[in-house]
C-alpha cells in the first residue's frame, strides 16, 4: 500500500461536546510540560520548572558544529558560529513567555491539541547578542519586508513536512530586544529549550521564538509556511482566513493558595488572613492594574502591584490580603494594560484555541 504524509498526519479539529482528552493529547501533555503553578511565586522561573512546547523531536546538536545561516536580501551573507555570536556584545532580558494555546482546553468546543488548562507560561532572563547586531553586520537590503527564522526540527503537520519556520516584519526583528539567545538564566541553553541558539521575541506569543535556530533569512515577500498562514492563525471556521497570533494579551493567574487535594487539586485553606499572590503580564503595553474576586468574579477588588523593576517584558507580581472564612469559594483575578485591554470573563474562542485569556477560576475550601 503507497501511503502519504497526510494519511500519517491528521487534520484539526474540534472536539465533540462529551469527548474527553484522548491518549494523542495526553502524550503531547506529557512531553510538553506547563509550569507547575506554585512557581509563580517565583520573578525567574527555574529553567526545570519553565513550560515547554515542542511541535517534533527535539533535535541532538552539537555547539562546536553549529553554525547560524544569515542569507536572502543581505548585502554580506553571513556563517556564524557560537564563538562569534559570544564575542559579540552581550544582553539578558528577561521574559515571560506564553504558548499561544495557554487556555485550549478549557475552551467550549475544545480544539483538539496540546491540551494546556493554563499552566503554559514561565520567565527566564534570556542573555545573546542583539539580533539587530547581527543583521547591522550582514546589511538588510532596504527591499527586505521579513525575516525568516528556522529551526534544525523537522515534521509532519497535517500532511504538510516541514522544518519549524517563523517570520516577523523587519521593523519588530529590529527591536532592542529580540535575541539570538545561548544562556537561559545564566546557563547554556537546554536541549528541550533550544540549544544551542533560539531567537526570543519579547512581548510575542511562543510560537515566534524559533529554538534550534540555523539560518535567518531576509525575504523580498511576507513569509507564507505553514507556522504563519496555516497554523496560529485566529479562525472562526475553517475556511476563515484569520487574524496572525502576534502579542501576548493581559493575564494574571494565582499562585494556588493553602495545599492541594492530590487527584483534583483543589485547594484547601484554613479561616482567617491568607495573602494571595500571583503574577501578571501583557505583551501589547504595561500591566496596569489587577483586580482580585473572591466570589466568582460577582464583586472585584484592587491588588497591590508591585513595580517592574525595570522589566517591561516580564510578568509583576502582585498580592491581596483576603480574610478567609469557612465555605467554598470562587478566586480569580483579572489584569488591565495601558492599552485598556482587559481580560474577559467569557471565553474568547477562536478554532485554534490561540490567545485565550479569560480569567482563571480557583475553587477553594476553607474548612473549619
Ligand atoms: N524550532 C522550534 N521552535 C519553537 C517551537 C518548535 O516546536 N520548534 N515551538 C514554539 C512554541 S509553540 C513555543 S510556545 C515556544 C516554547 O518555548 P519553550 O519550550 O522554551 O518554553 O517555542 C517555540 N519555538
Ligand atoms: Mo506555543
Amino acid at each position: 500500500m503507497d501511503l502519504t504524509l497526510s494519511d500519517v498526519s491528521r487534520p484539526g479539529r474540534l472536539a465533540a461536546p462529551d469527548e474527553g482528552i484522548s491518549a494523542e493529547e495526553l502524550a503531547l501533555a506529557a512531553r510538553n510540560h506547563g509550569m507547575p503553578l506554585e512557581a509563580l511565586r517565583y520573578d525567574v522561573t527555574p529553567a526545570g520548572l519553565h513550560y515547554l512546547l515542542i511541535h517534533y523531536d527535539i533535535p541532538y546538536a552539537e555547539e562546536a558544529s553549529w553554525r547560524v545561516a544569515v542569507d536572502g536580501l543581505v548585502g554580506t551573507p553571513l556563517e556564524l558560529d557560537l564563538a562569534t555570536l559570544r564575542a559579540l556584545p552581550r544582553r539578558t532580558v528577561r521574559v515571560t513567555m506564553e504558548c499561544a494555546g495557554n487556555g485550549r482546553a478549557r475552551l467550549l468546543p475544545r480544539p483538539v491539541s496540546q491540551p494546556w488548562l493554563v499552566e503554559a507560561v514561565g520567565t527566564a532572563e534570556w542573555t545573546g547578542v542583539a539580533l539587530r547586531d547581527v543583521l547591522a553586520a550582514a546589511g538588510v537590503d532596504p527591499a527586505a519586508v521579513e525575516v525568516v527564522f528556522t529551526g534544525a526540527d523537522h515534521g509532519v503537520e497535517r500532511g504538510v513536512e516541514q522544518d519549524y519556520q517563523r517570520s516577523l516584519p523587519v521593523r519588530e526583528a529590529l527591536g532592542e530586544d529580540v535575541l539570538l539567545a545561548y544562556e537561559m538564566n545564566g546557563a547554556p541553553l537546554l536541549p528541550q529549550h533550544g540549544f544551542p541558539l533560539r531567537l526570543v521575541v519579547p512581548g510575542w506569543y511562543g510560537m515566534a521564538h524559533v529554538k534550534w535556530l540555523r539560518q535567518i533569512t531576509l525575504t523580498a515577500t511576507p513569509f507564507t509556511g505553514f507556522q504563519q498562514v496555516v497554523a496560529y492563525r485566529m479562525r472562526q471556521s475553517a475556511d476563515d482566513p484569520g487574524e496572525p497570533v502576534t502579542r501576548i494579551a493581559p493575564r494574571a493567574l494565582l499562585a494556588p493558595p493553602g495545599f492541594p487535594d492530590f487527584m483534583s487539586r483543589a485547594r484547601v485553606v484554613r479561616p482567617g488572613p491568607v495573602l494571595l499572590e500571583g503574577r501578571a503580564w501583557s505583551g501589547r503595553a504595561p500591566v496596569e492594574s489587577i483586580e482580585v474576586s473572591v466570589d466568582g468574579g460577582e464583586t472585584w477588588a484592587a491588588a497591590e502591584l508591585a513595580p517592574a523593576d525595570g522589566h517591561r517584558w516580564a510578568w509583576r507580581r502582585f498580592t491581596y490580603a483576603w480574610d478567609a472564612v469557612p465555605g467554598q469559594h470562587l478566586l480569580t483575578a483579572r489584569a488591565t494594560d495601558a492599552e485598556g485591554g482587559v481580560q474577559p470573563v467569557d471565553q474568547p474562542w477562536n478554532r485554534g484555541g490561540f490567545a485565550n485569556n479569560a480569567v482563571q477560576l480557583v475553587p477553594v475550601a476553607c474548612l473549619d
